[in-house]
C-alpha cells in the first residue's frame, strides 16, 4: 500500500470538512507527538520503573498509574502549546483545564481520557488515549466556559483513539469514515493502514463484564443472555471476549465486528449507574461507531444524541455492530412497555 501519512489525508481526503483547516491538521499533529511519546511510555515501562500506582486517587475514585500521570501529564503540556485549542478537559483532572496566557489560543476543545484500560499495564494488555474534539461555540473574544464544552456528541467535530499494543495505532474520523493509521518506528510517522474501516453490522462477539449479572437489572439480564443463548438471529451463541481495557475491546469489535455492553448496575442500590464517561469515552467512541456504520446506545438513548450535564457524566454504554445495538435497544424497549 502507498505510503500516505495523516496529514496527507487529511488535507487529500476531507476537503468537506472543518478538519481541512491548517488548525485541525495542527491540532492532529501534535496530539500524534503526544500519543508518540506516550506510546514510548507505555513500551517502555517495566523497564523505566513507570509500573505500577502513584498512590493518589483521581477525581474518578481511582487509583493514579504511574504512566496514567505521564500520559496525562503529555498530553497537556503538548496540547496547551499547539495554539489552536481554546480548553481542554482531561478523565484525570477535575475541572476544565484553560489554556494559559502566554500561549496562543484557537477555536477548537479537546477531551481526553489519557490512558484508558490502565490498570492493564503492569500485565502487558493493550491501553489506549481516546480523544473527542470540538469547536467552541462562544465568541472567540469572550473566556470559554463549561457551557462550550458540554456539547452533544453530534457536535464533535471529529473523534478517535490510539491504542498502545503490539503495534501503535490511530484511528479516527472527522465525520468522513473512519480511518486507521499504523505507526512505523522506523520513520516515526503513522502511516495509513485500514482506510474506510466499515463494522460489520452483525458480530460473533459479545464483550461485558459478567461478574456484574447480580447488580443487573432483569431486562439486562435478558439482553446478555440473549447474546451468550442460541435464540438469537445467529441461532447459536456469540463468543465472549472482555479484555477490561475498552479502547481494546472496541477497537476488535470495530474491525472484527460485535458489541460491547456496559450496562447500568446496582452495584450502589442508590446509585445506579454507568461507569464509563460520556464526554471521554462513550461519545467519541460513539461517533467513530456510528462513522464506520455501527450505533452506540445507553439503553434507551443515542449516545450522541445525549446532552451532557457536567464534564464527568458516566452512562451506560452498549456499541458495536449495528444490528445487535438494535437488539439491545429493542429489548429494553420491551421492557419499558411490559
Ligand atoms: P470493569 C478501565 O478502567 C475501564 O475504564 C475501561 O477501559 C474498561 O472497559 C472498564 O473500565 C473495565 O471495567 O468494571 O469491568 O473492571
Amino acid at each position: 500500500m502507498r505510503q500516505v501519512t495523516v496529514t496527507e489525508h487529511v488535507l487529500l481526503h476531507q476537503t468537506k470538512s472543518p478538519a481541512a483547516s491548517g488548525q485541525f491538521t495542527t491540532l492532529l499533529y501534535d496530539l500524534i507527538l503526544a500519543a508518540k511519546i506516550i506510546a514510548r511510555g507505555v513500551n517502555k515501562a517495566g523497564l523505566l520503573d513507570i509500573l505500577g500506582a502513584t498512590g493518589e486517587i483521581n477525581v474518578q475514585g481511582e487509583q493514579v498509574q504511574k504512566l496514567d500521570e505521564l500520559a496525562n501529564r503529555t498530553l497537556i503540556h503538548r496540547m496547551e502549546r499547539t495554539g489552536v485549542l481554546c480548553a481542554m478537559a482531561s478523565e484525570e483532572n477535575a475541572d476544565l483545564i484553560r489554556i494559559p496566557d502566554k500561549f496562543k489560543r484557537g477555536e477548537y476543545i479537546l477531551i481526553f481520557d489519557p490512558l484508558d484500560g490502565s490498570s492493564n499495564i503492569d500485565v502487558n494488555i493493550n491501553v489506549g488515549t481516546i480523544f473527542s474534539i470540538h469547536k467552541r461555540i462562544s465568541p472567540s473574544d469572550e473566556d470559554v466556559t463549561l457551557a462550550d464544552v458540554l456539547q452533544r456528541g453530534t457536535e464533535q467535530v471529529a473523534a478517535g483513539y490510539f491504542l498502545y499494543g503490539s503495534s501503535t495505532m490511530l484511528v479516527y474520523s472527522s465525520g468522513q469514515g473512519v480511518h486507521g493509521f499504523t505507526l512505523d518506528p522506523s520513520v516515526g510517522e503513522f502511516l495509513l493502514s485500514h482506510p474506510d474501516i466499515r463494522i460489520p453490522e452483525r458480530g460473533k462477539v459479545y464483550s461485558v463484564n459478567e461478574s456484574y449479572y447480580h447488580y443487573w437489572d432483569e431486562p439486562t439480564r435478558r439482553i446478555v443472555n440473549h447474546f451468550k443463548g442460541t435464540d438469537n438471529d445467529r441461532g447459536a451463541p456469540y463468543s465472549l471476549r472482555y479484555v477490561g481495557s475498552l479502547v481494546a475491546d472496541f477497537h476488535r469489535n470495530l474491525l472484527n465486528g460485535g458489541i460491547f455492553m456496559y450496562p447500568m448496575d446496582y452495584r450502589i442500590p442508590s446509585k445506579p449507574q454507568g461507569k464509563l464517561r460520556l464526554m471521554c469515552e462513550a461519545s467519541p467512541l460513539a461517533f467513530v461507531a456510528e462513522q464506520a456504520g455501527g450505533a452506540a446506545i445507553d439503553g434507551n438513548r443515542r449516545i450522541l444524541d445525549i446532552q451532557p450535564g457536567e464534564l464527568h457524566e458516566r452512562v451506560p454504554l452498549f456499541i458495536g455492530s449495528a444490528k445487535d445495538v438494535a437488539v439491545v435497544s429493542e429489548m429494553y424497549a420491551q421492557a419499558r412497555q411490559d
